[in-house]
């Protein structure tokens, strides 16, 4: 039975009562309240982390109004929806952010201090949800951020992994792992719905079977069922009263199953069964850019694709929205290939549930998919092997050959008789143990299929995709990433957000182009003075911080050269590294050398089985050691490296940062979006033509990005002629003098085997140009210098690389998605009148 709708309307909870009021003393009562029925504390007992409890259910209390008139809005409307598809949402805390998001940061700030707490402090209790590695996940966040302030209606599908990406340590600097209990303390900002759970069939076997009208159909019997259970998390957007929801499954044992075991007296054989089923949502792959290949991976996928295709269906149907309606209900988007199983599984629920015919099937499947594509590495291409494909999702393998059959015999007719092309483009690798190409799968079952920047799309069309692109030309479309000014300006740099808006207002937060207006103060000395004035503000701020997590001292007047983003070689870190010795080598050459005063901050993770990202990781702590130890260095060079780079500390840095590293070898970095950040908080850009650096250098003008560095071009035709990096070494005696410091065990207290293999590969093969963009690099750091010296020069760079990076919005890029691959409308959410023009 239901409560009438208009019930809920009259007794709608008002703002006018303490629980959701938005006056400071309401605030107050509100979070009194809380600590005392929520947490069950008083305050002589009362724990930070209880009063983070109670602050954060203060303002959950404040959101749900948002949150349920948006659901009652959709529900009614049977709204088209976007139903975002991800192994990863790398959310960062969610308190500052939805205090920002319902314009109630002040108030809430005055309450707690007034009652003489400190806020910051309970800001920063609120443990990092980490389901997300990098890039991919941290992008899915700010799309959930601009899909909920441009008011389009979305769901957000992923896994609830109970431990998010490990906490990383040094151990005489060497990366350590340590699990991240992200839940211990409980999480304020989900609700859990078991009565929306699933189940997920796994493994067993297919028969086939005559229906009613004996045609031939195909049933799945599996050997392993395991529910899934959705918990949700509002998204709320800025300054509007839309609340999308973020759905996270989690695996548990069904009830019922292995009764038998109970029964004939198996108990622990029935717990231990109950335990692998709970295995799937427990850790999250720790790979970035790279695929690992194991069956609880592939596990982890279906799972999830598969409680949201069933939660979609139930949606579909709850809203009387006829089946044949799926792909104008919602527009799907696959995050890369992680969830590219729902092509199968959504053929499966077309024809072997709801025994649609295939071609029928098969047109909704892809009207309803687009899938966008985050790499070029080989590596990271997921591959599944047959085999054990076949034992986890049978019915998925057969599907899968049905629709490759189908595939071949159209590239047949527009390809007649060239062999070689059907072999590349087939959904199955048969070189080698035989394998499913995912992308392909991908590919074929969407719609669009879009690149993360424009050098990205060009080099998918070119080199990647190729075959795809010359059988499906239409789908191919470029969708530069953004980010979201809400996390990465307002609530991370709150001084520079306020003399922004002194200026220009304060459109600009949702409309980033507006920044544009800030060139006219390029000149302004005053406004110069004010600008760097926040960012010296912010490098105090910083360098506090590092002294307290590291114990050194660094001089907030000397260059902030920050490089922070996952460890891979392609990334070169390394090549960083080869710059720092170097100066440090001059220094040591010419003590009294002039030399503008850095300090390099390092952050970032290593996947714990990449060994040779963990050795750079070492490599820089112990450069560390030496550099910050030498008397003769007389401070002129720090290098820093903050451990467990995460959001939270991101926020903290790309404020701080005079210049931002985005070094990556031309054509490997699909696009970047640190880089972005960095910009958008007044850092100049040192950086290659990869990725997006190639746009922001065209937003921001050549003037003001310092360029070095192969073009993929270049790097190809290198490669193509037998490039040999000892050349390099041997003709450049800097470079020759860096590598044999290294070598010698300069770093390593005499140790000259620890790092043999990092020397050795850039020597002999130096995968990633190191060698032969180093002097291009070096030249060019001394550029930044020159610049950095003359303080009008470079502010007036810091504020137009501001005032001209407004395209990098996430909020552009969802637009654009919206309009050419999603043709989705905004739909407006009414609160009721009472609480409209709260606060
Ligand atoms: I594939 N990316 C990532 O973080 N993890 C992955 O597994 C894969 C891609 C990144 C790319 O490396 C970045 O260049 C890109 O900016 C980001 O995805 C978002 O598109």
């Amino acid at each position: 039975q239901h409560l009438p709708n208009d019930q809920l309307a009259q007794h709608s909870i008002s703002t006018s009562n303490y629980r959701t009021g938005m006056t400071v003393a309401d605030l107050k009562q509100a979070f009194l309240d809380n600590l005392f029925y929520d947490q069950g504390k008083f305050p002589g007992l009362a724990t930070q982390h209880d009063y983070y409890m109670a602050l954060a259910f203060t303002v959950r209390d404040r959101l749900l109004q948002h949150w349920n008139h948006t659901a009652a809005t959709y529900t009614e409307r049977g709204s088209r929806t976007v139903a975002y598809f991800s192994a990863e949402f790398l959310m960062g805390p969610q308190l500052g952010k939805n205090l920002i998001s319902l314009s109630i940061f002040d108030q809430v700030k005055e309450a707690i201090t007034d009652l003489g707490l400190d806020f910051e402090m309970l800001l920063d209790e609120e443990p990092e949800p980490g389901l997300g590695n990098g890039g991919l996940g941290r992008l899915a966040a700010c799309y959930l951020d601009s899909l909920a302030t441009l008011e389009i209606p979305t769901l957000g599908y992923g896994i609830r992994y109970e431990f998010g990406i490990f906490q990383q340590d040094f151990q005489e600097g060497w990366q350590v792992e340590k699990t991240d209990k992200w839940l211990r303390l409980g999480n304020p900002w989900e609700i859990k719905r078991p009565e929306w759970e699933v189940e997920v069939k796994f493994g067993g076997h297919t028969v086939t079977y005559r229906d009613e009208n004996s045609r031939y159909r195909v049933r799945w019997i599996p050997d392993q069922i395991v529910m899934g259970v959705p918990y949700d998390t509002p998204i709320l957007g800025y300054q509007t009263s839309t609340a999308n929801t973020l759905r996270l499954w989690t695996a548990e044992a069904p009830e019922s199953f292995n009764f038998a075991s109970f029964n004939s007296g198996d108990y622990l054989g029935a717990v231990y069964a109950k335990v692998i089923s709970e295995n799937i949502s427990k850790v999250l792959y720790p790979n970035d850019d790279s695929s690992q290949g194991k069956q609880l991976r592939l596990t982890q996928q279906y799972f999830f694709v598969a409680c949201s295709l069933r939660d979609m269906f139930r949606i579909l149907l709850g809203q009387g929205i006829p089946l044949e309606r799926f792909h104008e209900k919602f527009a799907v988007q696959l995050n890369d290939t992680h969830p590219s199983i729902a092509v199968a599984e959504l053929m499966r629920l077309l024809v072997d549930i709801y025994h649609m015919d295939w071609d029928q099937a098969w047109s909704m499947t892809q009207r309803t998919f687009a899938y966008t594509n985050h790499t070029l590495l080989p590596e990271a291409l997921e591959q599944w092997p047959v085999e054990l494909f076949g034992r986890l999702l049978p019915r998925h393998l057969e599907l899968i050959y049905e629709i490759n059959h189908r595939f071949l015999d159209e590239v047949r007719i527009k390809f007649p008789g060239d062999e070689a092309r059907l072999a590349r483009l087939s959904l199955i690798n048969d070189r080698g143990e035989r394998s499913i190409r995912m992308a392909h799968l991908a590919c074929l079952g969407s719609h669009t299929v879009n690149g993360v920047a424009a050098l990205h799309t060009e080099l998918l069309k070119q080199d990647v995709l190729t075959d795809f692109y010359a059988m499906y030309p239409h789908k191919f479309q470029n969708k530069t990433n953004g980010v979201t000014p809400r996390r990465f300006m307002v609530l991370s740099n709150a001084k520079l957000t306020q003399l922004i808006t002194e200026k220009i207002g304060d459109q600009w937060i949702k409309s980033l182009d507006q920044l544009q207006q800030l060139e006219a103060y390029a000149d302004d000395a005053e406004f110069q003075e004010a600008w760097r004035e926040i960012k010296l503000g912010c490098k105090r701020d910083l360098a506090s911080f590092i002294q307290q997590q590291t114990g050194l001292i660094v001089d907030p007047q000397s260059m902030f050269d920050v490089l922070v983003k996952r460890f891979h070689e392609y990334k070169r870190q390394h090549l960083k590294l080869l710059h720092i010795i170097t100066l440090y080598n001059r220094i040591k050459a010419n003590p009294d050398i002039e030399m503008i005063p850095r300090t390099f901050i390092f952050g970032g993770k290593a996947a714990p089985g990449y060994w040779m990202a963990k050795l750079i990781i070492k490599l820089i702590n112990s450069v560390a050691d030496v550099v910050n130890r030498d008397p003769d260095v007389r401070g002129r060079l720090k290098v820093v490296f903050l451990k467990n780079f995460n959001v939270k500390l991101a926020q903290q840095l790309y404020p701080a940062a005079d210049l931002s590293e985005q070094i990556s070898t031309a054509g490997k970095e699909a696009s970047g979006t640190g880089n972005m950040k960095f910009s958008l908080n007044g850092a100049l850009t040192i950086g290659t033509l990869d990725g997006a650096n190639v746009e922001i250098r065209k937003q921001v003008g050549a003037d003001n990005f310092f360029l070095f560095g192969l073009t993929t071009e270049q790097v190809y035709d290198l490669r193509g002629n037998g490039y040999c990096p000892r050349h390099y070494y041997e003709s450049n005696p800097e470079l020759k003098l860096v590598i044999d410091r290294i070598a010698s065990g300069f770093f390593s207290r005499g140790d000259t085997a620890v790092f043999k293999p990092l020397i050795d590969s850039l020597v002999n093969d130096d995968p990633y140009f190191l060698l032969a963009d180093f002097q291009s690099y070096v030249d060019c750091q001394s550029q930044v210098d020159l610049t950095f010296s003359d303080r009008t020069a470079w502010t007036k760079m810091s504020i137009l690389n501001v005032a001209r990076s407004g395209f990098f919005s996430s909020d552009r890029a969802i637009q654009e998605y919206c309009d050419d691959i999603w043709r989705i409308e905004p739909v407006n959410v009414d609160l009721p009148s009472s609480d409209r023009d709260s606060p």
